[in-house]
C-alpha cells in the first residue's frame, strides 16, 4: 500500500487555509492510503513559543486532527517530538544540504525578512521537513502549495543520499489540490492566509464562532466590478473566495459562476458565510467532544508507537549506510 505523510505545525489558531490545503486531502487520502499525520511540534520552535501557549496549541491541533475526520484506527496521529527518529535525521540531512539552497527557499525569506536575529532553526527547517517525509518511505505528500519548494528539497535530499550512500530513500511525490491550493489572506489576496498573522481578520480560524464566520467574511476585501468571476490576475480577491466556496459546498467554480451571475456580492458573501459555518460547525462540535474526554492522550500514544516502530527501523539503515557504527 502506498504511504502518505503530512504534519501542520502548532504555531496558531488553524485556519481554513490550512484545512482547505492540507487537512481535508488528509480525511480522503486516509481511505486510500496507509497514512501518517503529524503535529510537528519540533518545526513551531523555529520561531519562538510561549511553553504553556505550545502545549495548548498542540493538544487543541492533534484534537482538531481527529474532530476534522481523521480516524485514529486508519491513520496515524503523533506528534512529531514523540519519535526521536526525526532530529536524528534532521541533522543527517543538515549535513547533506548546501547554504546555497535553503537561502533559495522563499518561506525561509517571507519569515526572516526585517528580521535583526534570524533564528537558525528557521533556516534549516527544509531539512527537519525533509528527514520527516524520508522516515517513512512517503509516496505523497498531502500539501498547500506554498509547500512546493520545500517538497522539492526533500527529493533533492533523497535522491543525494541515495547516489552517495545507495538505494536507502524513496522519492516523495507532492499531492497539491487543484483548487484552493493556496487560500489568501481576506483582507489582502497578495498574501497567503495564515495561522500566525498578526490579523485575525485576515484569516478563518477553525474554531471561530458562527457569527465571527459571518463577519469576517462579510468585512473581506472585494472589488468594485461586482461580477462573481474566477480570474486570478484581474480579480484576486473575489477568485480566492470562489475558491473557498468551491472547497467548501462541491459546487465546481463553473457552476458558482453561473448561480451568481448578474448578482452583486452581497448575496454571494451571505452564501459563502454559510457554507463556511456548515463546512466548520460539526467539526466544532466533534473537537469539543475530543478536547472534554482526554481521549486525545491514547490516540497520541498508539500513533507514536506505530511511528516508532517505522522510523527506528529507517533511522538505523541510514546510519548504517553512512557508516555509524550500530550498537549491538
Ligand atoms: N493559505 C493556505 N492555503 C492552502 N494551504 C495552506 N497551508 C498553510 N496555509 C495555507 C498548508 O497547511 C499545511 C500546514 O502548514 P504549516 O503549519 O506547516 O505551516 P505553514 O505552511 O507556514 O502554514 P501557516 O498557516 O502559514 O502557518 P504559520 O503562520 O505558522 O507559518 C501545509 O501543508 C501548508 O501548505
Amino acid at each position: 500500500m502506498k504511504k502518505v505523510l503530512s504534519g501542520i505545525q502548532p504555531s496558531g489558531n488553524l485556519t481554513l487555509g490550512n484545512y482547505i490545503g492540507a487537512l481535508k486531502n488528509f480525511v480522503t487520502m486516509q481511505h486510500e492510503y496507509e497514512c501518517y499525520f503529524m503535529v510537528v511540534d519540533l518545526h513551531a520552535i523555529t520561531v519562538p513559543q510561549e511553553p504553556a501557549a505550545l502545549k495548548e496549541q498542540i493538544e487543541s491541533l492533534a484534537s482538531l486532527y481527529v474532530a476534522a475526520g481523521i480516524d485514529p484506527n486508519k491513520a496515524s496521529v503523533f506528534l512529531q517530538s514523540h519519535v526521536p527518529a526525526h532530529a536524528e535525521l534532521g541533522w543527517l540531512m543538515t549535513t547533506l544540504s548546501y547554504m546555497g539552497e535553503l537561502e533559495r527557499m522563499t518561506q525561509f525569506k517571507d519569515k526572516s525578512a526585517g528580521k535583526e536575529s534570524i533564528p537558525t532553526g528557521l533556516f534549516v527547517y527544509p531539512t527537519l521537513m525533509a528527514a520527516d517525509i524520508l522516515l517513512y518511505d512517503a509516496d505523497y505528500v498531502p500539501v498547500g502549495d506554498d509547500q512546493k519548494q520545500h517538497l522539492e528539497l526533500t527529493r533533492d535530499l533523497s535522491e543525494r543520499f541515495n547516489h552517495r550512500f545507495g538505494d536507502t530513500l524513496k522519492v516523495p511525490e507532492p499531492y497539491i489540490p487543484e483548487v484552493g491550493a493556496r487560500i489568501m489572506a481576506l483582507d489582502d489576496a497578495s498574501k497567503k492566509m495564515s495561522k500566525s498573522s498578526p490579523n485575525p481578520s485576515s484569516y478563518i480560524a477553525l474554531l471561530d464562532e458562527p457569527d465571527v464566520i459571518r463577519k469576517k467574511i462579510k468585512r473581506a476585501t472585494t472589488d468594485s466590478d461586482m461580477s462573481v468571476r474566477f480570474d486570478k490576475e484581474k480579480k484576486p480577491e473575489v477568485t480566492n473566495l470562489i475558491s473557498i466556496y468551491a472547497q467548501c459546498s462541491g459546487l465546481s467554480v463553473q457552476q458558482i459562476e453561473e448561480k451568481y451571475e448578474g448578482k452583486g456580492y452581497g448575496d454571494f458573501k451571505k452564501d459563502l458565510a454559510e457554507q463556511v459555518v456548515g463546512t466548520l460547525e460539526p467539526i466544532q462540535q466533534r473537537y469539543k467532544e475530543i478536547r472534554s474526554s482526554g481521549e486525545i492522550y491514547d490516540i497520541l500514544k498508539k500513533g507514536a508507537e506505530k511511528a516508532n516502530a517505522t522510523a527506528s527501523k529507517k533511522i538505523k539503515e541510514v546510519k548504517e549506510k553512512m557508516g555509524f557504527l550500530l550498537p549491538n
